[in-house]
């Protein structure tokens, strides 16, 4: 039986582990609409079934998917992925999904987060968004587990946490006007203390360039380990993506963790520009509400959008000369994983990557 509580997290002993504890099981959503993915959305769908199959080696995945497409993800997915009913208007399960918390004793629950598809009508990237809304209160049915209602908008790609009290974002975003405008920093940091559980943060400028998210965190920076932050690099000063990545490094640099420790910073060199190809743009149908692709414009591009699974690393690849750098420097650092590179332009197309597309259930 999954009920929703009135108390909060903190107060009962629960937090957000990382996302480097163990899993019981990653939860993805199938992409479909027109008007986000291009050709029908059959090349993402395909990279989708790459992802989950590719997580699949590591831990069991549950992909969500609307009616109309049952039968076709189920005939596309492996049939160790578990293939369920969740309707959805997109398929950013990190973003519209719940974050999980646990207490230590074994006992699960989950947050069930306010959704506007990043930014509401000032913004937003599509409209409407109630379907997404209600994923959160539908895992919990499926799983029976007990969820937690926050009053406060926010997405699951906009925080990381190291699991030992410290939540890592950027002020790009939660401070955007187009999220909780009601909201001062310090309520925001108060509220979320209560859900997650931690006492210390770590605010970082901007994320990436023209990343439609308003720079969420998960694609450029994450905890490897407690200490440790992988951060998107460029050497290019000319790079637009330079100024954002030298104030991150400088900020993480100056800061301190929950538990007083100074935090490494592991960088990561961006892949070459990635651009939209008038191939791509004119595959996408064009929606009123629904951001364009536009040909020539530059996506979001970082390898730190990659995603971690019991024993493993799932890391976007570009076909850029980056790529074996990026994989080889990532597999360096996590000896405990297997790192898989995975060939992700047609999420980058979308808007996000891997960690956007997936979220963790961690194991009680
Ligand atoms: O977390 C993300 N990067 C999601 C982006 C949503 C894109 C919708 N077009």
């Amino acid at each position: 039986m999954a009920t929703t509580l009135s108390t909060i997290p903190r107060d009962d002993g629960f937090f957000v582990p990382a996302e480097y504890a163990a899993h019981k099981g990653t939860w993805m959503l199938w992409p479909e609409r027109t008007d986000n993915w291009r050709n029908g959305a059959k090349p993402a769908q395909k990279t989708f079934v790459a992802v989950a199959s590719a997580i699949s080696q590591f831990e069991p995945v549950t992909m969500g998917v609307n009616r109309s497409q049952f039968q076709n993800a189920r005939q596309m997915l492996p049939l160790q992925i578990r293939v369920v009913e969740i309707s959805n208007n997109d398929s950013w399960m990190r973003d519209c999904g719940p974050t999980f918390v646990i207490n230590g004793k074994g006992d699960v629950r989950l947050i069930d987060w306010d959704f506007n598809a990043w930014g509401g009508l000032t913004g937003g990237l599509y409209f409407p968004w109630d379907l997404d809304d209600l994923v959160p209160q539908k895992v919990a049915e499926i799983e029976g587990i007990d969820r937690y209602k926050a009053r406060i908008v926010l997405e699951g790609g906009s925080i990381h946490v190291d699991g030992e009290g410290t939540l890592l974002t950027t002020e790009e975003c939660l401070l955007n006007e187009n999220r909780n405008p009601n909201l001062s920093k310090k309520e925001i940091e108060d509220v979320l203390s209560a859900y997650t559980g931690v006492s210390e943060f770590i605010w970082l400028g901007a994320g990436i360039f023209n990343d439609e998210t308003n720079g969420h965190v998960d694609n450029i920076a994450c905890f490897i380990r407690p200490g440790l932050v992988a951060l998107s690099w460029t050497d290019d000063h000319n790079d637009p993506q330079y100024p954002r990545s030298k104030d991150a490094l400088d900020r993480l640099s100056h800061a301190k963790d929950a538990k007083g420790r100074s935090i490494e910073v592991l960088k990561i060199h961006q892949p070459d520009p990635v651009i939209i190809t008038p191939e791509e743009s004119e595959g996408v149908d064009s929606v009123d509400g629904t951001l364009p692709r536009n040909a020539g414009d530059r996506m979001a591009a970082s390898y730190i959008n990659f995603y971690m699974c019991n024993g493993g690393a799932v890391v976007p690849v570009f076909d850029d000369p980056h790529d074996a750098l990026a994989l080889e420097t990532l597999q360096g650092h996590m000896p405990d994983r297997r790192v898989v590179g995975v060939a992700a332009r047609e999420i980058l197309l979308g808007g996000g990557n891997i960690h956007c597309i997936t979220q963790q259930q961690p194991k009680g």
